[in-house]
């Protein structure tokens, strides 16, 4: 497996996820200040020119937590997904998809300053809204599925650390905080974690 990847971005939480299954791969430092993203030949395995992006044989796959769903069911002794049959998956799907898809426009969104626009059609409604959703997802203890971790709180757990870390959420309730500290405290993320950014 090929991992796409530089410290300084989002590949950092597709790499934390390769550590905690201790996944061997190759990892290819991509660099997006000088413009390597924008090569045809990175074009030809990401149309948008982002990184993380993981080259598994024949499959592709980009997208922070479509990376982390992958890798977690292509390891499932290492237990980091619910099995596709059991209930728990509907919970599961929701701690990947939230991130990518309402909370991180609602932070741009904010940081851009916009307040005039259509809340009940932009898919992250507003900040109350999002908040109150990060407030009830975020577990009081353990981890997102329970006394289990899994790759719902490398997501989920890992787009929290990002807007506590970057001031995104200026102002984190103790059970957010409580559970971002749980997150670095692993031994997973602090060696996928490097001091050039945190
Ligand atoms: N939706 C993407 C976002 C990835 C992303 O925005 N990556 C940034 C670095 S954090 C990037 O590659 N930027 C380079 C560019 O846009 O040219 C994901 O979840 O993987």
């Amino acid at each position: 497996m090929k991992h796409y990847y530089n410290p300084a971005s989002r590949a950092v939480t597709t790499h934390w996820m390769l550590t905690e299954l201790g996944a061997e791969h190759e990892q290819i430092i991509v660099n997006v200040q000088s413009g390597e993203t924008a090569s045809m030949e990175y074009r030809e395995i990401n149309p948008m020119g982002k990184i993380p992006t993981l080259v598994d044989g024949d499959v592709i796959v980009t997208e922070v937590a479509a990376i982390c769903a992958y890798l977690a069911d292509k390891y499932p002794e290492q237990g980091l997904a619910p099995p596709p049959e059991s209930p728990e998956r509907g919970r599961y799907y929701r701690y990947l998809f939230f991130p990518g898809t309402t909370l991180e426009p609602m932070f741009t969104a904010k940081l851009l300053g916009l307040t005039n626009y259509p809340a009940q059609s932009v898919g992250w409604g507003d900040f109350e809204r999002c908040m109150a959703a990060v407030d009830s997802l975020t577990p009081s203890a353990d981890w997102a599925l329970g006394v289990r971790f899994s790759a719902a709180d490398v997501v989920f757990g890992g787009t929290l650390d990002f807007a506590v870390q970057f001031g995104w959420l200026e102002s984190p309730t103790e059970k957010v905080a409580a559970y971002v500290r749980r997150i670095k405290d692993r031994p997973a993320y602090q060696q996928s974690h490097s001091s050039e950014w945190y």
